[in-house]
């Protein structure tokens, strides 16, 4: 039974199915389970208890893993201007923020665990290279106008994904999403008021502004995956509702959500090609250089090495912190133990 608890519905003809028994061209793994298919077409949910194909799993986990080592990963290029944010205010701020991201890590990698998969084997995972995390989190933050534009840009890219991962058919992932996208909408508000700040001070003010949205905005537009004609995954993956529109769906989305946001900023998005389509009704934009996404993929990027070396020295170091909670909650468990045999 599924974890909706609703029997497999009867197809309404709303859907075609495809030759394999599905929607689309994409051939149903030979384990599906009857009404799997049907299920998320009619948009339930599936839940952990449910029976699932290996593949489906497997691709959450792949996705959900590279979530969250983002999240905890994110908090890199950030938490490096904590100790030199310009006021306490904004020190506060940028705490508070850095702490959010690891809370979606805790999230993301909670709803990975309801797939049967370990915590501390996907960090082995992430720590030997083996699983990724977003390409973005891989540049450096060389100036406190790089805060705003990762508040503006990388978090507002991160939205445009996320948004519709609220509705993706596996519950505790979309569950998950929901909350970390409040949280992520306040951190696009932030970042778009820091850049403003400093877009509307002086004129060195407003240059270094300039110069971070110059070496953010094509990086962030990487964010949403290669081409649609390169994605391996997306056609499978929306197939079963795990993604609900394809890499450039929402790659436009977030074009065409940013461009007025630059004009409000007084800012310039560094595209010659950047401009409105009427037939269209979207924002043209030029040429994504794939290229350097893919050589960041492979670990090539400027900070990959750092970002990497970084998360392993603290996981080490932060060894102790993991040893002393577990022997506290068995002494509480065991002191519990105890005192209800007493009672007993
Ligand atoms: N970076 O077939 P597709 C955040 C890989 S959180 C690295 O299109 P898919 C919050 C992909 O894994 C940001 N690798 O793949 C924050 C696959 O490799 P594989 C993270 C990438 O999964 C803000 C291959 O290329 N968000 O920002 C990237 O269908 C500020 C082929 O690609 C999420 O993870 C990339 N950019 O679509 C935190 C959202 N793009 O496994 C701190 C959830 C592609 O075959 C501060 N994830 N690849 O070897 C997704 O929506 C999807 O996984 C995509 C990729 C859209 C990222």
């Amino acid at each position: 039974m599924y974890g909706n608890d609703f029997g497999v519905p009867a197809r309404d003809g709303r859907d075609t199915p495809g030759p394999t028994g599905g929607t689309g061209t994409t051939p149903a793994p030979p384990d599906e389970p009857p009404g799997f298919q049907e299920l998320i077409d009619t948009d339930a949910r599936i839940e952990p208890r449910d029976a699932m194909p290996e593949a489906y799993r497997n691709t959450l986990v792949r996705q959900i893993a590279q979530h969250a080592h983002s999240e905890i990963i994110g908090m890199q290029p950030e938490g490096n201007w904590i100790s030199r944010a310009p006021s306490l205010r904004r020190k506060a701020i940028l705490m508070a923020k850095v702490q959010d991201e690891a809370g979606h890590g805790l999230y993301l990698y909670a709803a990975a665990e309801t797939l049967g998969v370990d915590r501390a084997d996907l960090l082995d995972a992430l720590h030997a290279g083996r699983q990724k995390y977003s390409s973005i989190f891989n540049y450096p933050t060389l100036t406190w106008a790089d805060v705003g534009a990762i508040g503006w840009l990388v978090d507002g890219a991160a939205i445009a994904n996320q948004v519709p991962l609220c509705r993706c058919s596996y519950g505790p992932y979309a569950r998950a999403m929901i909350r970390v996208c409040k949280e992520e909408s306040f951190h696009q508000r932030q970042g778009f008021e820091a850049l403003h700040t400093l877009s509307h001070g002086t004129e060195a003010q407003k240059a270094m502004a300039q110069d971070a949205v110059n070496r953010w905005w094509w990086p962030s537009l990487m964010m949403f995956g290669p081409s649609d004609a390169d994605s391996t995954h997306s056609e499978q993956s929306m197939r079963w509702g795990i993604k609900r529109f394809s890499n450039d769906e929402l790659r436009q989305r977030f074009v065409d959500m940013t461009v007025p946001q630059a004009d409000a900023l007084g800012l310039t998005l560094p595209d010659p090609d950047l401009c409105w389509n009427d037939e269209r009704g979207h924002y043209d934009f030029g040429e994504i250089d794939f290229a350097e996404l893919f050589e960041v993929i492979r670990g090539n990027g400027p900070c990959n090495k750092q970002r990497l070396d970084h998360r392993v020295r603290a996981h080490e170091e932060g060894a102790w912190v993991r040893e002393a909670a577990v022997a506290y909650a068995r002494k509480k468990q065991e002191r519990a133990g105890s005192t209800t045999g007493a009672v007993a």
